[in-house]
């Protein structure tokens, strides 16, 4: 679904591009990427979703799930963070990768069990206050993040967090794979739009501490794309310092107490041990 209809209609006369944005969400992330890869600078709309900003009925007549991102190109509405990395790849001349189809379209459905990643292994170290959360039931209308924000509050049951760390493990197997000839991006030798799909992925996962180990060729990769200053300007400088401190040490509890990511899925029972092979390889 690239271009929608805007429900409020002065977005139809915004020229230039905009982009609704949060600082560390990671489908924001990689459209803050391709903008810079393309050196486009655009107009910045934060939105702060600690503070419900999302709830807003103005931002939802913006984005009508009322999440991030959304973006404006000369009054056309776009939502669909690969949707909108697409359209700026296509309108710039940037490259799309070789097969497209399979590594934009994995990394958007690797989207929900990050999501539900994401919450359970580094939101969970600062619960939002009760009347944030009761504020955020009143106002949203997108029921299904109204349904997982409750399944969150309640706990999430284990058998879900396996089944999220499970088939987020075999994306990175299957991406680890690609890179096992020694190509130095994920469709060959050029860098192109499915490594920004990615990288936040990576990102996000490094800071609850994925053993990236048990895929020492997605590793690799990582480590070589993120001298991109790119990486630099659109992601790490976005960053809120005393959030990532605090997942750090959420983590580091967590590991502690044996209930890190790396004991759930396939990643447990002694799979991550050194010398043994992963599952599902
Ligand atoms: N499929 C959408 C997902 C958008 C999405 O879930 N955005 C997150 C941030 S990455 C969000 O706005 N979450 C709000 C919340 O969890 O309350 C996309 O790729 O743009």
């Amino acid at each position: 679904m690239p271009a929608i209809e805007p429900k409020d209609k002065s977005l139809t006369k915004l020229q230039g591009l905009h982009l609704w944005h949060a600082p560390m969400s990671s489908c924001s992330q990689r459209v803050r990427i391709i903008l810079a890869e393309v050196n486009r600078s655009y107009n910045s709309h934060l939105i702060d979703l600690e503070k419900n900003e999302h709830t807003t009925q103005a931002y939802q007549n913006i984005h009508p799930k009322g999440v991030v991102p959304a973006f404006v190109d000369d009054g056309t509405l776009i939502i669909e963070s690969i949707d909108i990395i697409k359209h700026i790849a296509r309108s710039n001349g940037f490259s799309l990768g070789s097969d497209p189809d399979g590594l934009l379209a994995s990394a958007d459905a690797a989207q929900a069990d990050l999501k539900l990643l994401t919450y359970e292994f580094l939101f969970r170290a600062k619960p939002r206050p009760v009347e944030v959360n009761a504020a955020f039931e009143r106002d949203h209308q997108n029921a299904w993040l109204k349904q997982f924000r409750s399944d969150f509050a309640k706990g999430f049951p284990k058998e879900r967090i396996d089944g999220a760390v499970s088939r987020t493990f075999e994306g990175f197997q299957l991406l680890d794979k690609g890179l096992a000839d020694g190509r130095p991006y994920l469709s060959g030798q050029e860098f192109s739009l499915s490594d920004i799909a990615w990288m936040p992925n990576i990102h996000r996962m490094k800071l609850m501490g994925w053993p990236f180990e048990l895929t020492p060729n997605l590793r690799n990769w990582f480590a070589h794309i993120s001298h991109r200053s790119s990486y630099q300007t659109a992601l790490l400088e976005w960053q809120n310092s005393n959030a990532t401190k605090t997942f750090e040490k959420y983590t580091e509890q967590r590991r502690a107490m044996g209930t890190d990511v790396a004991n759930f899925g396939p990643l447990s029972g002694g799979v991550v041990s050194p010398g043994r092979v992963p599952l599902k390889q």
